[in-house]
C-alpha cells in the first residue's frame, strides 16, 4: 500500500515541471481576461482577476503528476477554493461533469464529485508567486489526485453540466477522470 509520501504507481520524481502548451501560448491581457462560471447554475458569475486574488483561501503543498510518468514533489499551490465557487454559483442537482475552457481553447472534462474536493483549487500563486505566463497566469485548476491534463491553464470558464462532452486530451483517449491513485490514464 501505498505511504503518504510515495507516489502514485508508473510514476517518477523530476526537480522541475516541464512546460506544456499544446496548442501553443495564448496572449494574455489582465484587463479583458474573466473567469465565467456558467452552465447548469442559479447564479452564473463573472470574476476579474482582483476579485479572485481578494478571494485566496487555500494554501498547501502537494505533488504534481503528468500522465507521461513525471511527478514534481512538494509544489506550494495557493487560490481559491472549487468548492467555495462553486457553492456560490448553485449547480442544480443533476450535474455530474464540469467542463474547463482556457483561452488557447484547451478543454477538459472533471467528474462534479472530484471538481468540489475539498482539496480542488483554482490556482494563483504557485511556491509564493504569481503564477508564471507559461504556467498558467492568471488562474489555472489543480486537483492533487488527478493526471495533469485535468490542470488546465490561462482557464476562462467553468461550465456545470449534466452532459459528459470530451475535452482535448479525453478525444484523444485519455479517462473521463484521470484518477493518479487508480492510473486511470486512458478509457
Ligand atoms: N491550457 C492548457 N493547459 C494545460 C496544458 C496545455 O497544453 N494547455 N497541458 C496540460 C498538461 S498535459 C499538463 S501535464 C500540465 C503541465 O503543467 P505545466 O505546463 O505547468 O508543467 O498542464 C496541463 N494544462
Ligand atoms: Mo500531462
Amino acid at each position: 500500500m501505498s505511504s503518504p509520501d510515495s507516489l502514485p504507481p508508473g510514476q517518477k520524481a523530476i526537480s522541475n515541471f516541464i512546460i506544456y502548451r499544446i496548442l501553443g501560448q495564448p496572449e494574455v491581457s489582465l484587463s479583458s481576461w474573466r473567469l465565467r462560471i456558467v452552465g447548469d447554475v442559479s447564479k452564473s458569475l463573472t470574476y476579474t482577476y482582483d476579485d479572485l486574488l481578494k478571494m485566496i483561501d487555500t494554501s498547501y503543498i502537494s505533488d504534481f503528476h503528468c500522465v507521461t510518468g513525471w511527478s514534481v514533489r512538494n509544489v506550494m499551490w495557493e487560490g481559491v477554493s472549487l468548492r467555495r465557487i462553486t457553492i456560490e454559483a448553485q449547480p442544480s442537482k443533476n450535474v455530474e461533469w464540469v467542463y474547463v475552457r482556457s483561452l488557447d481553447k484547451y478543454t477538459t472534462i472533471i467528474p462534479y464529485e472530484d471538481f468540489i474536493n475539498e482539496r480542488s483549487l483554482l490556482v494563483l500563486r504557485i511556491n509564493g508567486k504569481p503564477l508564471s505566463l507559461e504556467q498558467g497566469f492568471p488562474a489555472r485548476i489543480f486537483i492533487p489526485h488527478l493526471y495533469g491534463w485535468k490542470s488546465a491553464k490561462w482557464v476562462t470558464e467553468i461550465l456545470f453540466t449534466k452532459e459528459y462532452k470530451d475535452g482535448y486530451w479525453e478525444a484523444l483517449g485519455y479517462h473521463h477522470r484521470g484518477n493518479v491513485w487508480k492510473e486511470e490514464r486512458f478509457k
